[in-house]
């Protein structure tokens, strides 16, 4: 199966709107930690490492679009310590974390969310609440293969239209916080054409 995704901004009585009649699925915390070296070598070229709750993972991107055409998003997930050490050419001397610092990789951001997971026939819906001020909905879907893409992304676009959310480009999380709280790293970003 395929996750197909998409973000939205949430305005006031957005929420309530998008909840009404769904079925509470869970709320869980992720406190979440992103690494990259001085020159931002991965974010850059839209690689995403962090460790969320102890546990690491490394998302990869597979569809090169320009930013600006943006439709949904996905990514390939390493999830486990071998997995990224290979992508990563890391070799195995000490701890994850210490081989990690030693080739350059250090952290860029820390992000708590709240996120509470609702459920409304086929879609899956993420309210993610940050610790810095944002919130923002996910609508998910699940494909069995890649030739469904467009159909679902037409329809999770249907789906956000008929509960009145803003169908427009959205600053993911680590997205926002970089462009809140360090300019030249985003900066870096907009110029690579990830943002
Ligand atoms: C993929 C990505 C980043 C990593 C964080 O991914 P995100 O989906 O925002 O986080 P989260 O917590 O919802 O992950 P999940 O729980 O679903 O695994 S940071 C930026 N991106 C990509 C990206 C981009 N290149 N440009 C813009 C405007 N937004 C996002």
């Amino acid at each position: 199966m395929i996750e197909v995704e998409k973000k939205f901004i949430l305005n006031q009585g957005d929420e309530k709107r998008l909840i009404e009649g769904a079925e509470f699925v869970s709320e869980k915390i992720m406190e979440d930690t992103y690494f990259d070296t001085m020159d931002f070598s991965l974010t850059t070229n839209d690689k995403w490492l962090r460790c969320r709750n102890d546990r690491w993972e490394l998302k990869l991107p597979m569809i090169r679009e320009r930013a600006s055409q943006r439709r949904a998003d996905q990514y390939q997930e390493l999830e486990t310590e071998g997995e990224i050490r290979q992508e990563l050419s890391i070799d195995n001397h000490e701890s994850f974390k210490d081989d990690l610092a030693s080739a350059g990789y250090a952290p860029f951001c820390m992000i708590k969310t709240t996120r509470r997971k609702y459920k409304t026939g086929d879609f899956i819906i993420d309210l993610d609440i940050m610790d810095f001020g944002y919130e923002l909905a996910e609508i998910e879907l699940m494909i069995q293969n890649q030739s469904d893409m467009e159909t679902a992304i037409q329809k999770i676009q249907a789906f956000a239209v008929q509960h009145g959310l803003t169908n427009a480009p959205v600053r993911g999380k680590v997205i926002e916080y970089l462009k809140r709280f360090s300019p030249a790293h985003y900066q870096a970003l907009v110029e690579s054409r990830v943002v």
